[in-house]
């Protein structure tokens, strides 16, 4: 796909989040935001994957273990023709199977998460599995930042390195911000790059709102040998949409009338 596609596409994502959030009143816009870049890439420059064939046994695996932004991701496969996009509309309504954390009944989706912690294990034990089974698709697992005081998310990362697991790339939205307050407040991270470094990790560190850092990063966890890698993504939590940006509230905010329009016009008018 030609960057300016990437782009427009990016934009269009964010577009679709922010109406399923208006619509339906729920879903975490923040966190949405700040990482459909890394979706939008994925899905659309990084991955093997098949939306006809959904269960191609050559897939790439993708784990949103940051489960909460389920809405992203529902976006994302909803471009990519996984699902009606006119079945965006029954986000969160009495019902529907885009519940507010991913739904495996849905083609496209491995598994169920929204427990934090607990995707990245899975997706650990994914890409043991494909290692044991001698095959070349390789394990996508997206993470927060806020999610990373979950005690499983380090045996996660011990037994990667352990396995070296070199067909699994984790990805760290570092945008800065968990439900309450900064990451720094709640449960400090610090020079989190180190961490993942003494764990036995690659760890590129990148700007993850921007597709050609984005880009490169995955080639290199591609062409990483032997152990693990980490994309320690910097990101703006609400990026997009001025009045959310890096506010804590707009974790799980709900637009109203005027905010809706106001975050369309921005979004319209950035491409
Ligand atoms: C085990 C567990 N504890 C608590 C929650 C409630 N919760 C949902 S989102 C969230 C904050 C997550 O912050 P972060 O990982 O930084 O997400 P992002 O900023 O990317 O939206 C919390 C505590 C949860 N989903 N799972
Ligand atoms: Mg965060």
């Amino acid at each position: 796909m030609e960057m300016r596609e990437l782009i427009q596409s990016g934009n269009a994502l964010r577009q679709d989040i922010v109406t399923m959030c208006y619509a339906s009143k729920a879903g975490h816009v923040g966190g949405s935001l700040s990482s459909i870049d890394i979706l939008n890439t994925l899905y659309n420059v990084e991955m093997n994957h098949r939306p006809d064939e959904p269960d191609w046994p050559e897939r790439d695996r993708f784990v949103l273990s940051k489960g909460h932004v389920a809405e992203s991701l529902f976006a994302v496969l909803a471009q990519q023709g996984y699902l009606e996009k006119e079945e965006l509309a029954t986000f969160s309504q009495f019902g529907s199977r885009l519940i507010g954390h991913p739904n495996n009944k849905i083609d496209g989706i491995e598994m169920n998460t929204g427990a934090l912690g607990h995707g990245v294990c899975v997706a650990v034990g994914m890409a043991i599995a494909g290692k044991m089974d001698d095959k070349d698709w390789r394990v996508y697992c997206l993470m927060g930042d806020g999610e990373q005081a979950e005690g499983s998310v380090w045996e996660a990362a011990m037994a990667a390195a352990h396995y070296g697991l070199d067909n699994l790339c984790l990805i760290l939205d570092r945008n800065g911000l968990q439900i309450s307050g900064t990451t720094e407040d709640v449960m400090a991270l610090k020079d989190i790059h180190l961490k993942y470094e003494a764990f036995g990790f690659n760890v590129v560190e990148i700007d993850g709102n921007d597709y050609d850092d984005l880009i490169s990063a995955f080639t290199i966890a591609r062409h990483t040998k032997g152990k693990p890698t980490l994309i320690l993504a910097n990101t703006t939590k609400g990026k997009g949409v001025s009045f959310m940006e890096n506010i804590a509230s707009w974790h799980h905010g709900v637009l109203g009338e005027a905010q809706y329009e106001q975050a369309i016009k921005e979004l319209e008018e950035a491409v």
